[in-house]
């Protein structure tokens, strides 16, 4: 064999490395994403589960029969074999035409993407860490491929070139396309192109191994912090939630339910990983302007007398008709119990509540001792916060957007004046105070929904935790306002559901809806934006009949 073609030979040897060393970094860095925004399916154990849905069932069979309880490791193996051959012919594709092999890593990133998103809880979110993985695997591929000699001094074995010089550099003569291949762009002369390959080569692969370790290692502490979290056992409350009315739901298909389920529950926060506190060493820090400075530990706050309450949260950021409101039970101990342990001093007006990450959030002391069920809440729907919500323990206060009342993580309260501190999203421009606007909710029909002309079901939510809600009305079509039937109230700090039937012919119709709360009366029509303390106004949902 002529040297040209070794080196050919040897060439494509180098781009399959190349492919292999850059499906491990897009593994390894989808992995370590993965564990950092704690998706909730991970990229290699969901495409572990699609390689087991693809798997011919003779040939699990036959994985069982041979390796028993070792198939799990004859799968990844399998899977890695698999990989590592695919990683290889797109290395060499790559090489010879760059836009093929990218559109084939993208191809297989999307491969991974779909394999997260089948997988059961999985949110649209959970696709980010296999594309940014995706992204780094392409990436590497590039530079790597860019200093490999040009693929056209790479001659064919059947037909070996006689004209393109062999590793030495790039050709004068290549045709105007191969600007466009990196290695025609790109390739340095000669054994300088190797080494800077290999350096290429070796960065990815200790990157790779690198983003796999660190996966592994902050998915093992996430592992051990949901692990105490579910071995958790949490006391029965002193003071049990009240009993739940029958009727809570609006008999109409496609309202909310009324209870929302903690995967359900919409979440807010600035946390770019979720903090993995341990209860062993969880501490509140209680100072300030109190007379009495004290830390409590988790067991500590365990011992007092709990309080369970159905609480309906929601997020200043809400817009009219939006999601971000949620219900749920909670257990926690009263924050007015510990602030009469405190003792506040004359003069201070503020909780300044401070998270394990860095957020605060002010909230008014003559609300935290008013009477209304504020907590620090340890459980939610019965277990207890998940992490994403708070675990271990977080602020819950009746009738208060979550950015100046609901500190999840929290870890420090200090009592004092509005006067002295601010805090996250008041130091960004949003209100001091933020009571939750009264507000109607149209979810039955859907915006832009089809109906069938005739008898129409509506229903929705609405809410003015506090106060309560006395009346929701409805009107179509900018006809006269109708009362609507409510469902049964739990109390007035959890949200209320409502249903009506109207009568309309085929076309294009609005419904508005409005409610009413005790104190304030019928909710303002006056549009505001969520900044800075909240939006208002009625919604109206168009559909259509047929
Ligand atoms: N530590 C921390 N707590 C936080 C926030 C945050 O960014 N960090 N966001 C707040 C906001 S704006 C809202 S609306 C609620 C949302 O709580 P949830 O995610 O449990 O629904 O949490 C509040 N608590
Ligand atoms: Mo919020």
């Amino acid at each position: 064999m002529d040297t040209r073609r070794k080196s050919a030979r040897a060439t494509t040897l180098l781009a399959a490395l190349a492919g292999i060393a850059a499906a491990a970094l897009l593994l390894g860095v989808a992995e370590l994403a993965a564990a950092f925004f704690t998706a909730r399916a991970t990229p290699v154990i969901a495409l572990g589960s699609t390689f087991i849905d693809f798997t011919p069932g003779w040939l699990k069979d036959f994985a069982i029969a041979t390796f028993g309880t070792g198939d799990k490791a004859a799968l990844f193996v399998g899977m890695g074999l698999t990989i590592t051959a695919l990683a290889a012919v797109l290395g060499i594709t790559a090489y010879h035409r760059w836009v093929l092999g990218a559109v084939g890593v993208t191809a297989a990133g999307l491969v991974i993407v779909a394999s997260v998103l089948s997988r059961a809880g999985a949110s649209t979110y959970d696709a980010l860490p296999s594309l940014i993985g995706t992204a780094a695997g392409l990436l590497a591929l590039r530079l790597m491929i860019a200093r490999l000699p040009a693929a056209r001094a790479v001659p064919s074995d059947s037909a070996p070139s006689d004209s393109g010089p062999s590793d030495s550099g790039p050709s004068d003569s290549a045709p105007a396309g191969m600007a466009s291949s990196p290695a025609a762009a790109r390739a340095l002369p000669g054994a300088s192109s190797r080494r800077s390959f290999f350096a290429a080569a070796g960065i990815t692969a200790a990157a790779a191994a690198a983003a796999a370790a660190g996966g592994r290692a902050l998915g093992s502490v996430r592992n051990s912090v949901e692990a105490a979290r579910r071995s958790l056992r949490l006391p029965a409350p002193a003071s049990p939630a009240p009993v739940l009315p029958a009727g809570l739901e609006a008999p109409v298909d496609g309202v909310v339910p009324w209870l929302t389920p903690n995967p359900d529950f919409y979440r807010i926060d600035t946390a770019l990983s979720v903090p993995q506190l341990d209860v062993d060493t969880w501490e509140l820090r209680v100072h300030g302007m109190v007379e009495e400075e004290f830390t409590l530990t988790f067991d500590d706050l365990l011992e007092e007398d709990l309080i369970e309450r159905h609480i309906t949260l929601t997020c200043v950021s809400n817009p009219v008709g939006g999601n971000l409101v949620g219900n749920a039970k909670w257990l926690g101990y009263p924050l007015r119990d510990l602030l009469r342990r405190a003792r506040p001093l004359r003069g201070a007006d503020m909780v300044l509540s401070t998270s394990s990450d860095g957020f605060s959030a002010s909230t008014p002391l003559p609300v935290l001792l008013d009477g209304r069920d504020a907590m620090l809440a340890v459980a939610m729907n019965d277990e207890p916060l998940p992490l994403e919500h708070g675990y271990p323990v977080r602020m819950v206060v009746p009738g208060l957007y979550g950015y100046v009342s609901a500190t999840k993580w929290v870890v420090d309260l200090e009592v004092t004046r509005f006067a002295d501190r601010t805090s996250y999203w008041t130091d960004r421009g949003w209100s001091e105070k933020g009571p939750i606007k009264t507000m109607a909710r149209v979810e039955v029909p859907r915006s832009f929904g089809k109906v069938a002309a005739g008898t129409v079901q509506i229903g929705g939510t609405a809410w003015s935790q506090t106060r309560g809600i006395t009346r929701v009305e409805v009107s179509v079509d900018d006809g006269r306002w109708e009362e609507v039937t409510l469902a049964a109230e739990a109390s007035v700090d959890t949200w209320r559901q409502w249903h009506h039937e109207i009568t309309v012919g085929p076309g294009s119709h609005t419904v508005r809806a409005r409610a009413t709360d005790p104190a304030d009366g019928v909710q303002t029509d006056e549009r505001a934006d969520p900044v800075p303390n909240g939006a208002s106004g009625w919604q109206s949902v168009q559909f259509t009949a047929s």
